[in-house]
């Protein structure tokens, strides 16, 4: 296994600063190690450059704020992404906020459509992110890649893998989902998404929310998967700029994480909206790391030993 590290150290998307920090809290939390630890062929390739936020109000051409500088990190992020998955590496994106996913996913899109396999996305997070620009109530990117990757909003976003929309409703799956903006509510339905909220977790039980998302997950599957760190509860993971309460536990993100790694299909991973800056010691980051063992394949016992 064979995996390059990818830091886009910026919070161009998101409402708060500091997300940009996310890339060097997960080196600082040992994350190369850790994934070595699985076996993995671990190469860094250290940070991409990008423009700095100006911050400032929505534009008026676009409805969302700084776009030409969203657009340019968006960019550097597909090419990275592209380059490591033609070089037979799976790429991991240390974010940086979740607008950066745009950039990414639409990499794996149009290599999987050269390559001929499944893409089936896996979106972890408290939000939908499913804005346009137009039903977007803070004009923030990160609160509206997956309408980009739907063929909605501003078509440079929108095209980025090449076509759009790079990603079909049906090969997306969004998981833990507490806070929808009304309107998002009824892109969702309208996009037929198939979405497991927290509601969903309660009364099924996170081993039935994974065993329906990756039901489909066969060997000619690539399964990216896309971890906003707000997906967690605030109480496990405070180091986020958007937190929501009543997330997925310690256990029920572990049993998540190991589900994904049973599938044997992971083919490339973003970790977005880590924010070092409302952390404490860096907790946040630790227990991604912890996460994203499990994920890679770390099991209390071996594996063959587990009754399934
Ligand atoms: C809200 C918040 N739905 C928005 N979104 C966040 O601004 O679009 N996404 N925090 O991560
Ligand atoms: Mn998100
Ligand atoms: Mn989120
Ligand atoms: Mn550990």
């Amino acid at each position: 296994l064979a995996l390059t590290l990818i830091g886009a150290p910026t919070d161009i998307g998101a409402s708060r600063l500091g997300a940009g920090m996310g890339p060097d809290a997960l080196r600082v939390a040992q994350l190369g190690p850790a994934l070595q630890r699985q076996g993995g062929t671990v190469r860094d390739r250290g940070n991409l450059a990008g423009p700095p936020n100006p911050g400032g109000p929505r534009d008026a051409a676009t409805g969302l704020r700084h776009f030409a500088e969203v657009l340019a990190w968006c960019r550097t992020t597909h090419d990275a992404v592209l380059q490591a998955l033609q070089a037979q590496q799976l790429p991991l994106l240390l974010g940086g906020d979740h607008s950066l996913a745009v950039g990414s996913i639409s990499a794996v899109a149009r290599h999987c459509r050269a390559t001929g396999q499944r893409l089936r996305v896996l979106w972890l997070d408290a939000h939908a992110d499913f804005n346009t620009p137009a039903t977007s109530p803070s004009g923030n990117a990160h609160g509206t890649p997956v309408a980009s990757l739907c063929g909605l909003g501003p078509p440079e976003l929108a095209r980025l893998a090449g076509f759009a929309p790079a990603l079909a409703a049906g090969q997306l799956c969004q998981i833990g989902l507490r806070s929808v903006d009304d309107q998002e509510k009824h892109l969702i339905k309208q996009h037929a998404i198939e979405v497991y909220d927290m509601r969903a977790v309660d009364e099924l039980g996170m081993r039935e929310v994974m065993a329906r998302a990756l039901a489909s997950v066969g060997a000619d599957v690539h399964l990216h998967v896309s971890f906003d760190v707000d997906f967690l509860d605030p109480e496990i993971a405070p180091g986020t700029g958007t937190t929501v309460r009543g997330g997925p536990t310690y256990r029920e993100a572990q049993l998540c994480m190991e589900m994904i790694a049973d599938t044997g299909r992971l083919g490339s991973l973003d970790i977005v909206e880590l924010n070092p800056a409302l952390d404490v010691h860096n907790q946040t980051a630790e227990l991604v790391v912890d996460l994203v063992e499990s994920l890679f394949g770390k099991s209390t016992l071996v594996k063959d030993v587990l009754l399934r």
